[in-house]
């Protein structure tokens, strides 16, 4: 009897030494200890030669044994469940969902070029606020107290504060430029502004604007045409043709407007360029004496030169896009044709 139980106690300890590293680990232990050649039956097997008397004490401890060893199985086993639970709804096989990879819009495809070919002239980035003061926007670009476009027809006022507003213009990156900064001065400012028209085709309530300015001693207009016919060439490809045409902006004296032979029908008239084989594309000029003495720019000793075009123009005629609504629509079978345009 005693030998018997000193085994009991020897399986015991052996099977709660016992570690499975997976899953078929844990099932061997369940064969060698409670399968049905297993040692918990062999042990079983003993009552019949263990005396009456003893019986009783033995049938106790080949149950302790039993419950041992099966709660020990279980938990052999939930080890292997529990990892395989936590993987098995995942085939890592299996391809991937895709991953849909983004375009540019085509408006900062363009003004990135726009930028990029006067960068390599030298000229600096300069960014600034939407929401602008009368001063900034208005009154530093020499237009007068009654100009037309300070309208509300025109402008977005600022309904808690009415002297601000959303700028109609980027020349206020350069007012605050001028502000700051001495002569030379070289900077393009790219950037949204605002207007109060009516939404369609050919209008919005917001565009995008690219707008230059050079200061420095000497500056002359035959520099602001060179500037701007290598900017044309470089944009749309050295054949294209340019004109200017005299002009009027309350900002600059002289102003041109220029524009390039239409790239969609070379000349030959479409609807684009209503069939004059010519298309405007900016605005231009000298900057006026009074822009530069309100910021303490002496006009005897500097002179300048500005110039302002819409991007969405620019992109237009280079995509052909014949409806302004669709750059801001947001509408993916517009915009992934741009897939691979830098
Ligand atoms: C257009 C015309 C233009 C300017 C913008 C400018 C800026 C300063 C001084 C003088 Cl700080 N001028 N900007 C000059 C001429 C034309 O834009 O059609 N834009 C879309």
């Amino acid at each position: 009897m005693d030998n018997i139980l000193t085994q009991i106690a020897q399986y015991k300890q052996e099977a709660s030494a016992f570690t499975a590293a997976n899953a078929e680990a844990a099932e061997n232990f369940r064969i060698k200890y409670l399968g049905t050649k297993g040692i918990l039956k062999s042990v079983m097997g003993e009552m019949k030669n263990v005396p009456n008397e003893n019986k009783k004490q033995f049938g106790q401890t080949v149950n302790e044994l039993k419950s041992f060893l099966e709660r020990k199985h279980a938990e052999l086993k939930a080890a292997f469940e529990s990892r395989e639970t936590a993987s098995s709804g995942m085939d890592l096989s299996l391809p991937g969902d895709p991953v849909s990879v983004g375009t540019r819009h085509p408006l900062t495809i363009t003004r990135n070029r726009i930028v990029s070919i006067f960068k390599r002239l030298g000229f600096a980035l300069a960014e600034g606020p939407d929401i602008e003061d009368d001063w900034h926007n208005f009154g530093a670009m020499n237009l007068p107290e009654d100009h037309p476009a300070r309208d509300m027809q025109d402008t977005f006022y600022i309904n808690q504060n009415p002297s601000w507003l959303l700028r109609t213009h980027t020349s206020s990156v350069q007012a605050r430029v001028m502000e700051t900064q001495k002569p030379p001065i070289r900077v393009i400012c790219p950037g949204r502004v605002y207007r109060n028209e009516t939404i369609s085709a050919r209008a919005h309530c917001f565009f995008h604007q690219v707008e230059g300015l050079y200061i420095d001693e000497n500056v002359s207009f035959a520099d602001l045409k060179q500037t701007l016919y290598f900017f044309v060439k470089e944009m749309f490809g050295n054949d294209v043709k340019v004109r200017f045409r005299p002009s009027y902006f309350p900002f600059t004296e002289p102003s041109a407007e220029m524009d390039i032979s239409c790239r969609i029908c070379e000349g030959e008239g479409c609807n684009v360029c209503k069939h004059t084989g010519w298309v405007e594309i900016l605005g231009s000029g000298m900057v006026h004496p009074n822009v530069l003495e309100n910021f303490g720019i002496d006009s005897n000793k500097y002179t300048g030169y500005a110039f302002g075009m819409g991007i969405e123009r620019i992109a237009q005629l280079k995509y052909r896009v014949n409806d302004l609504r669709l750059y801001s629509q947001n509408d993916v079978r517009f915009l992934k044709q741009f897939t691979g345009a830098l």
